[in-house]
Formats: structure tokens, sequence, C-alpha cells
């Protein structure tokens, strides 16, 4: 049986590429699927499997007068989020995967997986999902294959990368391309594993059907594989979004930006500016990873390797978001979200009435008033980037984009000020290094203790943290053009407990701030922390209804903060031993200096 799959997948296969042809063989011998299907991105296929995933129950047809091409997925309602203590960087030497990551032995790990693997797809069809990070032909795009026994996660890749025979094209016969290989299994969460090899550029999932864990090209391509390459291959793998600001004059300048989750990356990345920035526009190149490399003129360029958009649901309204509104209109799978009778979705937080009666995201029934959410808080929207109204011209460029500024932020209540410029490259590794956010009822159930997550990538990086510092610190070496490093916070509040900064579409004040830094257009004021925006000269607040006050509040630095800051901070240096960065430890220094002289 086995061994006849092996061979029906190599004749029916559409490429000659005799690596490829190799392991899916070997995969289809293991894991024994009926059928072997290699997936060409058409259209006709996608109508094919939408049409299989409905008859299956997979997927709900929404209303198609209000939600056309939208269809509706719940999950196993044990299998709603990713598993970080599922989820394995095998390396050879404990090491090399770090204190922030667990880790197994490579062997082992093969091993172990190989159990669960072996038969898994009896009875059922295996998928081989070629797709690109990246837009075609780019330098920094990247290619990957992925196995599934999964409907659902042929369609989703299908909106989140350039999948099907574009990306096998691209390959050709090299094999240099990642393995990536999932099953479902049967969803228990004793039996689900998430496990890397950065040595092999491998990726095997076990026992999920939820989107972190199982589409293998975000999360576990692109961050976590795609660190470890970038540090061998000198380019940098980052959790981030990616804009481009243009002024009325028709200057367009590009910015990547690192926050952690529940930040509001993705309404960032799509913000649109307040009234009184007529003529300016902010267009998405990407809104959660940003791929980049030093290109030939000196000058960091950025990629986005993905095709659409894996967003949180709830919360997104006309006001906090009106673009992502537009984006989900369509061409949508929900996952999660709660059902309306006229077959529409809801979830908590959307504009208008909340409906009288609803099916909750288990299928459950539900009445107005209810203290169970309807919506589950991670249910999502897989979009295809297309869809959004201010999706940059340069988002399917090769190229990519010049950075001009990198962006780093968090949630904090306190201690950190609106937004600052670093002094200069190390010194804006360390505030990436740094960075922290409070935890949010949503994330954990425990409001307002600070997290470090370091350049956001604390579940993300495919190899040790120390290292990691380390890279970004050499990469200034080979940027000759180095982008200028900001931190900000949205979410400083007062007395009250009451958010001072209005945040949202005037968040473009900060941005105008930050472009005219880059562009050498502002003076500054010097700080302890770094460069502030001066009384005069300093931020736009035209039409905005804050006291002075606020703003005193939402941009001062107080010195008692900062000592229990860098407190906080030591506990997390400390975990990276002796691999924490020593030019990260002498700005720490003298920043202790500066709060003490
Ligand atoms: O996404 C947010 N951004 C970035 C937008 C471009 N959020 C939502 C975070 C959860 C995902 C924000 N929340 C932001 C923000 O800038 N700021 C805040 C805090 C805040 C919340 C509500 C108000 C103001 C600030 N409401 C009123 O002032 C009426
Ligand atoms: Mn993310």
């Amino acid at each position: 049986m086995a061994s006849t799959q092996a061979a029906a997948a190599t004749e029916q296969a559409p490429t000659k590429n005799p690596t490829l042809l190799a392991w899916v063989a070997k995969m289809a011998a293991m894991t024994q699927p009926d059928r072997i299907v290699w997936c060409d991105g058409s259209e006709a296929e996608k109508a094919r499997l939408t049409e299989q995933a409905v008859k299956d129950g997979t997927l709900i047809p929404l209303n198609p007068k209000t939600r056309p091409g939208c269809y509706l997925h719940r999950s196993n309602p044990n299998d709603v989020a990713r598993v970080e203590h599922l989820t394995f960087i095998c390396t050879p030497n404990k090491t090399d995967a770090g204190p922030t990551n667990n880790w197994m032995e490579p062997e082992a790990a093969y091993t172990k997986l190989s159990q669960l693997f072996e038969g898994c797809m009896k009875g059922r069809t295996m998928y081989v999902v070629p797709y690109a990070m990246g837009p075609l032909g780019g330098a920094s795009t990247k290619i990957g294959v992925e196995l599934t026994d999964s409907d659902y996660v042929v369609l989703n890749m299908r909106i989140m990368t350039r999948m099907g025979k574009a990306a096998l094209d691209m390959l050709g016969d090299s094999d240099d391309f990642n393995r990536g290989l999932h099953s479902t299994g049967d969803v228990n969460p004793d039996r689900r594993y998430i496990c890397h090899f950065p040595q092999d550029n491998t990726i095997w999932s076990f026992g999920s059907g939820y989107g972190g864990n199982v589409l293998l090209g975000k999360k576990c391509l692109a961050l976590r594989i795609g660190s470890y390459l970038g540090r061998e291959e000198g380019w940098l793998a980052e959790h981030m979004l990616i804009l481009g600001v243009t002024s009325p004059k028709g200057e367009t300048t590009y910015i990547a930006a690192a926050f952690p989750s529940a930040c509001g990356k993705t309404n960032f990345a799509m913000m649109i500016p307040p009234k009184e920035y007529a003529g300016w526009k902010i267009e998405t190149v990407g809104d959660d990873i940003a791929w980049m490399r030093p290109g030939p003129d000196g000058r960091l360029y950025a990629i986005n390797p993905e095709a659409g958009y894996f967003g949180v649901v709830p919360g997104t309204n006309y006001k906090t978001n009106p673009n992502a509104m537009e984006t989900i209109s369509k061409d949508t799978l929900f996952t999660n979200v709660a059902l309306t009778p006229d077959g529409d979705v809801w979830w908590e937080g959307k504009d208008g009435e909340v409906p009288e009666e609803l099916i909750d995201w288990q299928g459950k029934p539900w009445k107005k008033g209810s203290t169970e959410k309807a919506a589950h808080p991670n249910s999502r929207f897989t979009a295809p980037m297309s869809n959004n109204p201010v999706l940059s011209g340069k988002a399917n460029d090769p190229q990519g984009v010049p950075i001009s500024a990198i962006i780093f932020g968090g949630r904090r209540s306190n201690t950190v000020p609106l937004v600052l410029q670093a002094f200069n490259w190390t010194h804006g590794v360390f505030l990436g290094a740094t960075m922290g956010s409070e935890t949010t009822a949503a994330a954990t159930g425990k409001v307002g203790v600070v997290r470090r997550d370091p350049m956001a990538m604390l579940p993300f990086c495919g190899y040790h943290m120390g290292d990691y510092l380390q890279h970004w610190l050499d990469m200034q070496k080979s940027i000759p053009q180095l982008p200028k490093i900001f931190q900000v916070n949205w979410f400083r509040q007062d007395k009250n407990g009451k958010f001072i900064w209005p945040g949202f579409g005037e968040n473009m004040r900060v941005l105008e701030w930050i472009v005219n830094r880059v562009q050498g257009r502002v003076p500054t004021q010097e700080t302890l922390l770094g460069w502030v925006p001066r009384q005069d000269q300093g931020l736009n607040l035209k039409g905005l209804d804050l006291p002075e006050e606020a703003i005193q509040e939402a941009t001062s630095i107080k010195e008692d903060e900062w000592k229990s800051e860098l407190k906080s901070q030591e506990v997390f240096f400390e975990q990276l031993g002796t691999k924490a960065p020593e030019a990260l430890m002498l700005q720490r220094k003298l920043l202790i200096a500066r709060l003490d002289g």
C-alpha cells in the first residue's frame, strides 16, 4: 500500500524535482494516505476544495449577499491557539535553542513524531502544497512545501501564501525548500507537537488544526526557521508590520514596527490619518512579518513574505480599523466567530447592536446578555491582502521597500513615554531587547503584569535569544544606511486608569514626527532615555482636544519608575547568561549611570 502510494505520488506529480519527489514519497510511505493531491493554486481547485469542505462540515457558507465568498470554520474547542509549551526547536545542542525555547534532540523528536505520523493519513488525502513566502522571483523569497491532510489548511495557505504551480515553477529542480509535514491527527492535546528542525529546514506539526500551528509558512517558517536562516545568511526575519507613509508632497517613507500581541499591529498597519492630515496616506506592505536584508544601495530592504492576513477578529470595527472591515467583507475565512440567524458573522466589539440570538463559536445557541463570549477571543479572519483598500503597490514588489525607521512598541500603563528616538543602532537594539508589554485579560486572565518580549520575538525566535540580539547588533556592519530606531507607547494611563493618548488614527502625529526625524527636518530634545519631540517644533497637536498636562503626562519620564524598570529588565538579561551581548550590558550600565548621575 505504502509503496504503491509512493509510486503514485511520483506519477501524478507536476514536477520532476528529484529531491521533492523522493521526500513526498518518503512522507507518504510513513503517513499512508489513500490519495495524494498536488495543489496547483487554481480557481477550479479552490472551488472543488471549498465544495468538499462544505460537504464534510469543515466550512459553513455565509450569506452570499452580506459576506460573498466567505465561510465560517469552527475548530475543536481544545484547539484554539498556538501552543507554546508544545512547540519545540530541535537543534543538536540544547544551548543553540536557548533558555526561552522548548528543546528536543532532533533524532529523539523525529522518532517520537514518526510514531504519531505512522499511518495517520489512512483513509485520508495528503495534499502537497507548494508555496512561496515572498513575491515570486524575489531574492529574499523562500519556497516551502507543506504536506497536510487538512483541506482547511490548503484553503488557508491559498490565501496566506503564493501557493501552487507558480511556487513549484520557482523552485524548479532545486533542493532548497522548506519541508513541512502536518497532520490534524485526532486533535488530542496530549499528542500535539510543533517541531522545528532548523538544520534540516524541516517542520513537523501533529495534532492541531489551528492556524499558527498548522499554516506552516507563517510563524514556523517565516519566523522560527526564517530567523535561523537569517542569522546564517545575514538578514533579519522579524515579527513586524511594514507600512508606507506618503506626505502631501508625494514623498514615501517606509517603516517597520514590532509590537507584542494585543497592541493593535494590524490596526497600525492599516491606519487612516485624521482629518488634519488631508493629503497624507498610509499604505500597508505587511501586517505581521518582515524579512529584511541589505540592498545594493546600502539601505535595508523589507518584504512581507505573506499574501494575506490572519488577524484577530474581536475588537475589529469601523472605528478601530475601517480598512480591515473592508478587507474581511468578501472572500474571507472566519474561524471561531459567532453566526447570526441571517448567515452573517458576529464578534465582541463589532459595530452596531448586539444581536438578540446567535450561534456561538462552539455551535451552541447564545442569547444577548449571556456571560459567555459568542466569538472566541482568539477568533480569526483569513483574508487576501488584495482585499485591503490601502494595500501598498509595493506589496508584490520582489525588491521590497527601503526601511527608514524601525519602531519598537509595547503596552505599558506607565514608565515608557509616547515616543522617543534611540541615540544610535546599538541603543535601538537595547530598546528592542528590553521591550515589555502588560498582559490583557484576553491573553492570560492576569491583567497588568509586564512580560518581557524582546522585539516581539520571544515565542518566534528559532535559536538562542542572546545570539539573536548579537545578530541584530552585528547587522549594523552590513547596512551602510541604517534605519533610525524608535520606541513608542500608545497605552500610557493617567492616575484614574484612563488612556492618555487617543491612539488609532491620531498616531499619525507620532508617525509624522518620526518621518520628519528620519528626513532630518526637525530638531529634537535629548533626555536620559533618548531623543524626544521638543515642546516647540515637536508633535503636531493641532485639532487634538488634549490638555497640555495630558501631553506632559504621556511624554513624561519618571526616574523612580525607571529604577524599577531596570530591575525588571535585569531578570530577563540574567536568563540569557553569558550570551547576553556585552554591548547591551554596556547600554544598561550607561542608562543606570545617567539615572544615578
Ligand atoms: O490598535 C490600537 N492602537 C493602534 C491603532 C492604530 N489599539 C487597540 C489595541 C487592542 C488591539 C489601541 N488602544 C490604541 C492604538 O493606538 N490605543 C488604545 C488605547 C485607547 C483605547 C480607547 C480609546 C483611546 C485609547 N478611546 C477613546 O479615547 C474614546
Ligand atoms: Mn503575529
